[in-house]
């Protein structure tokens, strides 16, 4: 774009936007201790440039970094079970969904801390479909990624991701979460102290080994020798997948050595480019579209209203005399409705939530927002 004048003299003291950094992946990858290794890499540069960090799962116990806003401070998950009747997994999620009735004011602390933090970075929930799955997880990340740039971090378990058909199934699920969000994604092979990423990278850069591979895996062919259907599928699938790698960055990290971790932030500033050259110009055309879509809508059904009430009147001259609101009804009605409510004072499901009786006491300390 062409800067004015004026903008460029000013645009040395700019400072950049932070780059919001949203970690995804199975329960297990590494997520946390990916978060707490990236933090402690970024306090340690020189200058140090200490991060925002948000952690929004409810039920870890130890959170091995320092979050500025942590959801257990304003959602207790475990009172959410029992409150609801709910397990472990709809607890997480029903915690998550009323965190995200407030999540207007957790992003006006983040854009606050925007000029003097370089990166937000968000843990998510350890069950990865909360997040990827649910409704508050896209509003999340849609709120987040239209006000700030935003990339996906997808941690991936390397040493579990070995055998061929748990790569291609890790590799469908990233590709599912890459044409949901649209964000800049990449994929960070976790764990590589352990086992060296070298064999994704070549799988994903040559088709052709990774269906060598998938061949000389065990169960792959039946008692005839003739491949099996899933070797079949998975064959087809590694060309389809193969257009999908092209769009993303691959980096491999140790969250326990910090090996990588540096080259994890250039595949972020070169995400952060990405994100202003194709997020924002689709958000903005997508945000078009809709209020086009939405314009049309009303304009259709207004001028049918008004067409349906011209035939009538035209039709009935008669019954449109009559054709007033009846107060009597609608008071009859109301005390049926009112009687409705009164069957029971406890919350029930569907209920509009106060998150304040989540709290076990009033004196728990727990508040919402926590100081900074
Ligand atoms: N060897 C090794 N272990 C790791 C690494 N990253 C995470 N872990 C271990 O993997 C387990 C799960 O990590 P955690 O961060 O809780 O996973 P999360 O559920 O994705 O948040 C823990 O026992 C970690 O110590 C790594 O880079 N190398
Ligand atoms: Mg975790």
């Amino acid at each position: 774009m062409d800067a004015t004048p004026a903008s460029s003299s000013t645009s040395a003291v700019d400072k950049k936007k932070p780059v919001v950094i949203i970690t995804i992946g199975m329960a297990g990858a590494g997520k946390s201790t990916f978060v707490q290794q990236i933090c402690s890499y970024l306090h340690s540069q020189n200058p140090p440039s200490p991060p925002y960090v948000l952690n929004l799962d409810p039920a870890v116990v130890n959170v091995p970094f320092e979050a500025n806003i942590d959801i257990r401070d304003t959602v207790d998950y475990h009172e959410v079970m029992k409150q609801y009747n709910l397990g472990p997994n709809g607890g997480i999620l029903t915690a998550l969904n009323l965190f995200t009735t407030k999540f207007d004011q957790v992003l006006e602390l983040v854009e606050k801390r925007a000029d003097s933090v370089d990166y937000v970075i968000l843990d998510t929930p350890g069950q990865i479909e909360i997040f990827t799955w649910s409704a508050s997880g896209a509003i999340i990340t849609d709120a987040i990624a239209s006000s700030l740039p935003t990339v996906v971090a997808y941690v991936i378990d390397t040493p579990r991701t070995v055998a061929p058909a748990t790569f291609m199934s890790n590799m469908l699920y990233a590709c599912s979460i890459l044409y949901k969000t649209k964000l800049p994604f990449i994929l960070v092979f976790n764990k590589t102290d352990v086992q060296s990423h070298d064999f994704a990278l070549e799988w994903m850069h040559d088709f052709e080994a990774f269906q060598m591979a998938l061949a000389s895996h065990q169960g792959t062919t039946d008692e005839d020798g003739e491949p099996t259907y899933m070797n079949s599928l998975m064959n087809s699938m590694s060309l389809v997948l193969d257009e999908f790698y092209k769009h993303l960055k691959a980096v491999g990290v140790s969250s326990v050595t910090g090996a990588g971790v540096k080259e994890f932030f250039e595949a972020v500033e070169a995400s952060r480019e990405e994100y202003e050259k194709e997020y924002i110009p689709e958000l903005a055309r997508v945000r078009a579209q809709r209020e086009e879509t939405l314009r049309q809508t009303k304009e259709e059904s207004m001028s049918r209203v008004m067409k349906d009430l011209a035939i009538d009147r035209e039709r009935n001259p008669e019954a449109a005399l009559h054709d007033r609101w009846d107060q009597e009804d609608e008071e009859e009605d109301d005390v049926e409705d009112a009687d409705i409510i009164d069957r029971s004072e406890e919350p029930w499901p569907g209920q509009y939530i106060d998150l304040t009786q989540t709290r076990r006491r009033a004196d728990e300390g727990m508040s919402w927002p926590r100081p900074t």
